[in-house]
């Protein structure tokens, strides 16, 4: 094998579907690391004949010379600790682990909401009355961050701002008005989407569409995207 074969079989590939869905934390994490990755985006139509190839049925897989990753959380972590972005010091590790958890539940909350077959009948309350105590807790939880650096954990961007910034992002095209209600979380977003490399991401045709696909009440059309 000649040196630069070698170098190519290091490359990452994530393999997902062609949507933000569970893929994005990776796929932003690789962006802001400036880290070349190659991309197996599988159709919604194909996914049924694919699936029992991978060993957990599941997707997002990430692939790095011998090394294959299921399960989002661990890969989140994995790169992480790969890419130095898991804190300083013992208690901002475990502080990068509770606040991981905390999205766990946030992004299974709202993505149920976003699943619901009833999204259209529950939309105003869970804007009214489900949304706001849920965010209230996330920002009640941002500043209590020692540092006040705006960041989840410590002085300095960790795994755990992707993830939180990722949810953040789920709840934009769904209710903007409720979000700009919370201004530290608004002004922790901004402080993200306009990392040059995260920016640049953003706006490129690399991202996909779509939050998530097309049979989903909300998020997998780009107007709710
Ligand atoms: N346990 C993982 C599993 C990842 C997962 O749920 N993948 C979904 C897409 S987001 C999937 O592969 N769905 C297709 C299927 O189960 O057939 C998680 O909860 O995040």
């Amino acid at each position: 094998m000649t040196e630069s074969q070698t170098e190519e079989s290091l490359i990452p590939n994530v393999t997902y579907f062609n949507v933000r869905g569970r893929a994005e934390v990776i796929r932003i994490i690789l962006e802001e690391n400036s880290t070349a990755y190659t991309e197996r985006r599988i159709s919604i139509d194909e996914w049924p004949d694919v699936k029992s190839n991978f060993t957990f049925g599941q997707i997002p897989v990430y692939e790095e010379g011998g090394l294959l990753l299921n399960q989002p959380n661990a890969i989140y972590r994995y790169l992480g600790r790969k890419f130095d972005m898991y804190g300083d010091s013992m208690l901002e590790h475990v502080r990068c682990d509770m606040v991981q958890e905390i999205f766990v539940d946030a992004q299974n909350n709202i993505g149920d909401f976003y699943w619901n077959p009833e999204f259209e009948k529950l939309r105003d309350d869970y804007e009214k009355n489900e949304l706001p105590p849920l965010l209230t807790r996330i920002q009640d939880l941002l500043v209590t961050n020692p540092i006040d650096s705006g960041f989840w954990v410590g002085s300095r961007l960790s795994f755990v701002d992707i993830i939180a910034w990722h949810f953040l992002d789920h709840v934009r095209p769904f209710s903007m008005k409720t979000l700009q209600q919370f201004e530290k979380l608004c002004q922790f977003k901004e402080m993200i989407e306009s990392r040059p490399r995260i920016a640049a991401y953003l706006d490129s045709d690399r991202r996909p569409k779509t939050l998530t696909v097309s049979l989903s009440p909300f998020g997998g059309t780009p107007e709710t995207s």
